[in-house]
């Protein structure tokens, strides 16, 4: 069955839309306007009602949380290509760096590009610093987890974590400090925009920076 991808250029909706490209998968892809606030329309609520991008139709029926859709697709393809399967070795790393990137590296952008969100635009300055911290934080945990020398998240194969951990580096590309200053994520980062999927979908959401390196 096809799926059906709400997005938005450049947003959390990224790493959907590409793996649904990398995995061949049937998908129609509709475009929410952040600029005119689609994602809070009374029909936009309907899919997701907590009013953000991305949300994935599957069999039908509406889904959000980008980990948690980007580990539904994989184990859902039928050759299981980025799938870390229960019981395999290295599932409580994958099971770990997704819930980190998730939990932690995803709350921390979102006080970065939304500062005005915990205590009101008077606090800015100091949200923004927070957040700053605690991704570079990340950002050093992340490079660490690629210090023995593996090609990938996870080890050498592309899993559903690659698809969030090269996205969010991404998003740091106008921080002060951004991923890529961490020398092994910019060589990851390299890597991953080899991936001919990736630049696809930067061309299909009309994105031209970051992806050149
Ligand atoms: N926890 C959600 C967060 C999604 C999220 O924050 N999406 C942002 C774009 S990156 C959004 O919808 N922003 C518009 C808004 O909040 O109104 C997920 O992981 O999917």
């Amino acid at each position: 069955m096809t799926y059906v991808l709400y997005y938005s250029p450049g947003t959390a909706s990224l790493a959907l839309h590409w793996m649904l490209i990398e995995l061949g998968a049937p998908f129609e892809a509709i475009k929410v306007d952040i600029e005119k606030d689609e994602q809070k329309s009374p029909d936009f609520l309907k899919i997701n009602p907590a009013g953000h991008l991305p949300a994935l139709v599957v069999d039908g029926k509406p889904h959000a949380e980008v980990a948690a859709m980007l580990m539904l697709l994989a184990e859902r393809d039928p050759e299981r290509r980025f799938d870390v399967p229960a019981g395999s070795p290295e599932r409580a790393d994958y099971l770990q760096r997704m819930f980190f990137l998730a939990n932690t590296v995803q709350p921390a952008f979102r006080a970065w590009f939304y500062p005005h969100e915990p205590a009101g635009p008077e606090y800015v300055a100091p949200v923004q610093a927070m957040a700053r911290a605690r991704l570079e934080a990340a950002f050093t945990r992340m490079d660490a987890n690629l210090s023995d020398g593996r090609t990938y998240m996870l080890g050498e194969r592309v899993t559903a974590l690659d698809f969030l951990a090269a996205m969010l580096i991404r998003w740091s590309r106008n921080m002060p400090k951004p991923a890529t200053d961490w020398p092994r994520l910019k060589a990851y980062a390299d890597r991953m925009r080899a991936m001919p999927s990736l630049r696809e979908v930067h061309a299909r959401e009309g994105l031209t920076d970051w992806i050149g390196g």
